[in-house]
């Protein structure tokens, strides 16, 4: 008889940041011979998102697309006027409805795997299915070892100076914790309900390897040193950008083929950070400054949906045209996946959002970290931990929300060093390699896949 072909369905929270992870690990879940079904949530947050999946569909057309049509959320009654953190509450206050959505599919399912900020809701329906359930925790190793000791913290009034998560790890300073998990904030009620829920799963899989790693994903080997009941912590990275991705932006492409190698300098900020003008001037004002080319993707609104003005109103005209010989500045999405991989990126201004992080990881691309919120100073840490990058701590949580504003003079001058350090260049080729041995045949993420799919069939 046939062997038996697991069939696995996958539940993306919104945003880019968490969808794209679930996609590439779609991608080898086709490749490890599984069944996969995509639930897609409907409406998606952004544009972006719903053009991502019908990429990912067309390319694989033994995929099953199951449509989730979320319940229409109130906002009054969500706490929060940020469009992607509605998006998640909707799907969070959606998911009863998943369980006869699911129970129809044929061949039945084996496995469910969802976005961590979604356990509460999808841990009854797995249990009435009977289906094994495993978390895709969409950030590092290290932001998981602070939420799966959320319940020793949450019950302090305050976090103390610095947290001590786990022996053998390095604590966690109290200005890195992310602003919505400091006690009462937005997520933390959220977070120390969900986190305690963690023991009902099978597993976590995290986007990440040894050679990027080794601390955070030691210290969960160790499991006496972790929370009782956890799950095992199953290191499936590097997750990488895929041939499906690329769309029909050449011009960036086509701009840095007239470029020197490793002389740009590629800045972005992800998919869901709208710098203040100010803030975005200072940022043009500091890659004049530095003297390097540069590739700079600006983003002034949060959804993409609403991001109308050109560039001459969002940066200035004056800016754009003193800028325009020296760099190519873009206000629309790029293929960074591909762009970060051309020989004429040298460094990578970013805001720590852990794709981004794995992505110059898997390219050995040396980063300045500029964290902007969420969990992104804590990749941040593990950027300088790990010598992909450099973080320069005094600009705060960027140009967001403290009023801070960082002058050019600074910027350049940080961009200066990243683009000249010999031994950054270094240290991000030997990260390179090792993402590209855990990646390769016999590597360890191969062999995690296997465990994964075997335990299924
Ligand atoms: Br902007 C932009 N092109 O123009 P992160 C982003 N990306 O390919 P985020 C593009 O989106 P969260 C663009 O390569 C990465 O895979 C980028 O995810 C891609 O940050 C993804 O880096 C963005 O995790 O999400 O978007 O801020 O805050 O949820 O981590």
């Amino acid at each position: 008889s046939q062997p038996h072909q697991p069939h696995v369905a996958l539940l993306p929270s919104a945003g880019m940041g968490h969808l794209t992870p679930f996609l590439r690990l779609a991608t080898k879940l086709i490749h490890h011979h599984c069944r996969v079904t995509l639930i897609t949530t409907h409406p998606t947050v952004s544009l972006t998102e719903s053009q991502f999946i019908s990429r990912f569909l067309s390319a694989f057309p033994q995929a099953t697309q199951l449509q989730f049509h979320l319940l229409p959320l109130d906002p009054s009654t969500a706490n929060s006027n940020d469009p992607f953190w509605l998006g998640f509450e909707a799907i969070r206050r959606s998911a009863h409805l998943l369980s006869p959505l699911l129970s129809s599919l044929s061949p039945p399912l084996d496995a469910l795997i969802y976005d961590v900020s979604l356990i509460s809701a999808v841990i009854p329906v797995v249990e009435s299915l009977h289906i094994y359930n495993y978390i895709l925790f969409p950030s590092s190793a290290r932001m998981f070892s602070l939420f799966s000791h959320y319940p020793n913290f949450a019950s302090k009034a305050i976090f103390g100076d610095v947290l001590e998560v786990i022996p053998g790890l390095k604590p966690i300073p109290r200005s890195s914790i992310p602003p919505y998990l400091i006690p009462d904030s937005l997520f933390a009620n959220i977070a120390k309900e969900d986190s305690h829920k963690l023991p009902k799963s099978n597993g976590v899989l995290i986007n990440t390897f040894e050679g990027l790693e080794s601390e955070a994903l030691e210290a969960f080997s160790n499991r006496k040193s972790v929370i009782e009941g956890l799950p095992p912590v199953l290191a499936v990275g590097p997750l990488v950008p895929c041939e499906f991705e690329k769309g029909e932006w050449d011009e960036p492409l086509k701009w840095l083929n007239e470029q020197e190698d490793g002389s740009v300098v590629y800045v972005s900020f992800g998919s869901r950070t709208a710098m203040s003008r100010d803030q975005l001037r200072e940022v043009g004002h500091g890659l004049l400054k530095s003297e390097c080319r540069f590739l700079w993707v600006v983003k002034d609104k949060k959804v993409d949906k609403e991001d109308k003005e050109g560039l001459d109103e969002v940066v200035g005209h004056e800016l754009i045209e003193k800028m325009r010989e020296k760099g190519l500045v873009v206000k629309k999405w790029v293929d960074q996946g591909e762009l970060l991989g051309h020989k004429a990126v040298g460094g990578f201004v970013s805001h720590c959002g852990w794709n981004s992080v794995t992505e110059a990881a898997w390219h050995g691309v040396p980063i300045l970290a500029w964290p902007q919120r969420g969990d992104q100073k804590i990749n941040a840490e593990v950027v300088e931990m790990s010598g992909v990058g450099i973080w320069e701590k005094s600009w705060g949580w960027g140009g967001n929300d403290d009023q801070m504003v960082v002058k050019g003079e600074e910027i350049g001058k940080r961009i200066r060093e990243l683009m000249g350090k010999e031994l950054l260049r270094v240290q991000a080729a030997h990260i390179r390699e090792e993402a590209r041995k855990a990646f390769g045949v016999g590597g360890n993420c191969e062999r995690m896949f296997k465990q994964l799919v075997e335990g299924w069939k």
